[in-house]
């Protein structure tokens, strides 16, 4: 395992005794760096091995679908993590109580964790840390170049991230080694989960099936039908040419690794373009989330942004829409109404139009701060990939140019970049995504 991967939490020296991987952002059992540790840990010491998720009762205003998405997915990955003889601990409440717990209960000699730079996640890794007096470590398995290895600093766009990426992305593109069967059996009680019964009752007929199976059938049958003409059909939004992949890459239920070998192996006109969103986009929103702490707030803008917001601040709105009005699709532009409706109805609003969706946010509310709350609120209640780095980071795009530079100046946008209405009519037929989506 390339040691840039792994973070040390806590140095204690390796033991004997059962080492356990706390699951949480990657939710698969193959392709997962952070698992492989874990079990290559569990084998230099002949250790038994074991996984634990901490279900937290809410999650970011993470809706009944989103959760029963993520624990129909859990379900499988338990059935695969069992054929290794690896037992699957589905832990109730906040983890800075319910693990240590579980951890003291087994006697654990050992921790990995998966990475991820969310606010919430990092201060459950910091209680958990307080409770763990052996080996903790933390390991990047959501991204291909590791996080801290990609760049020691906040990036200021792609442009200036997408180099340090390439220079050291052959030493991470590679293959995984398979997960074993592991030898030392875990003679602790087995565990006895309660999955909760999912409302929703199995996936609606307009959303992805969740699971890991799901997500590779996903991935195939993208690459075979719509890869070639990515480049060209990706900002139409009413073409299904994007992946789709985004919901079972938030969920950990497909590796961005897995998905990159095989795209880039395919040999598809489409792969370099998709790579950039899959590879660049992705990571600099890990690094936007990790490297700035306001990375869901105004503060979180450059001083150039915050300096033409706030000359603006005080211009008439021509418009001036509450949250309720937007989330009930309620205003007077029927294409703004038309995407605020797909992401209710599919879960998934698609990519061009989230940036238009967000930066008539920022045109139709009282401040930025309000716009901010708003699209953040609307995105994680409602897109099935939401609550992640890649929707904080794309929200303050919109609304704070973070990622993005200064455009011509105008009322409330100051050189924020502006999208119209007039402008979607350039780039697809306006009329055909409003009659889909009413
Ligand atoms: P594809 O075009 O097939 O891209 C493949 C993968 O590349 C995606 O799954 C994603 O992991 C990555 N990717 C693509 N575009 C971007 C991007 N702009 N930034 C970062 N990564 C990208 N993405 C989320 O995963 N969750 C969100 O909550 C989210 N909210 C957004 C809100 C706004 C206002 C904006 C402008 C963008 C947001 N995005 C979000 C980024 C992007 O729109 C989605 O990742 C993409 O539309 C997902 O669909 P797909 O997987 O079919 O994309
Ligand atoms: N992670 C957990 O460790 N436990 C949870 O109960 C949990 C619920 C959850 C619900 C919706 C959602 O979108 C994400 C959720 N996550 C949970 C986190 C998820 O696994 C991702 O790690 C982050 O959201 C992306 O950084």
């Amino acid at each position: 395992m390339n040691s840039d991967r792994i973070e040390i939490l806590n140095d204690s020296p390796v033991a004997h005794g059962p080492v356990v991987y706390w699951m949480s952002r990657d939710q698969r059992a193959a392709d997962n760096w952070a698992l492989l540790r874990a079990q290559e840990i569990a084998l230099e010491t002949r250790s038994p091995l074991a996984v634990a998720f901490c279900l937290v009762p809410s999650f970011l205003g993470a809706s009944p679908a989103h959760f029963s998405f993520m624990l129909d997915g859990l379900r499988e990955t338990e059935a695969d993590l069992q054929k290794k003889s690896i037992p699957f601990f589905l832990l109730r409440g906040e983890p800075e109580t319910a693990l240590p717990a579980f951890l003291a209960k087994c006697g654990a000699r050992a921790l990995v964790a998966d990475f991820d730079p969310l606010r919430i996640k990092r201060r459950w890794k910091s209680l958990v840390a307080r409770n763990v007096n052996f080996r903790f470590e933390e390991v990047d398995a959501h991204n291909i170049v590791p996080c801290r290895a990609a760049s020691p600093k906040l990036e200021f766009a792609a442009r200036t991230i997408r180099p340090k990426i390439n220079r050291l992305l052959d030493g991470f593109l590679t293959d995984f080694p398979a997960l074993k069967k592991h030898p030392f059996a875990w003679n602790k009680p087995a565990p006895r989960n309660e999955w909760p019964t999912s409302p929703s009752g199995g996936a609606k007929p307009s959303r992805p099936a969740p699971g890991c199976k799901a997500a590779n059938k996903a991935l195939r049958g993208f690459i075979s039908r719509r890869l070639d003409s990515y480049d060209a059909d990706r900002n139409n939004p009413n073409i299904d040419g994007q992946s789709g992949l985004s919901p079972y890459i938030h969920f950990g239920q497909l590796s961005a690794q897995r998905a990159a070998l095989d795209v880039r192996s395919s040999g598809s006109p489409g792969s370099s373009p998709f790579l950039e969103e899959l590879i660049v986009r992705r990571e600099l929103s890990d690094n936007f989330c990790f490297y700035n702490d306001n990375y869901d707030s105004f503060d979180g803008f450059h001083t150039w942004a915050k300096k033409t917001l706030n000359e603006h601040r005080a211009d008439k709105r021509e418009y001036l829409y509450s949250r309720d009005d937007l989330e009930a699709a309620e205003t007077h532009d029927t294409l703004w109404n038309a995407a605020q409706r797909q992401m209710a109805a599919e879960g998934k609003m698609h990519g061009f139009m989230r940036m238009y969706w967000c930066k008539k946010i920022l045109e139709w509310t009282s401040s930025p701060e309000e716009a901010m709350s708003a699209a953040i609120y609307l995105n994680d209640k409602y897109e099935l990939d939401g609550r992640d780095p890649n929707g904080y980071a794309g929200i303050a795009w919109s609304i704070g140019g973070v990622h993005d530079r200064a455009w011509g100046e105008r009322p409330v946008f100051g050189k924020i970049r502006y999208m119209s209405h007039n402008g979607c009519k350039s780039k697809f037929n306006v009329n055909e995504y409003i009659r889909n989506h009413q």
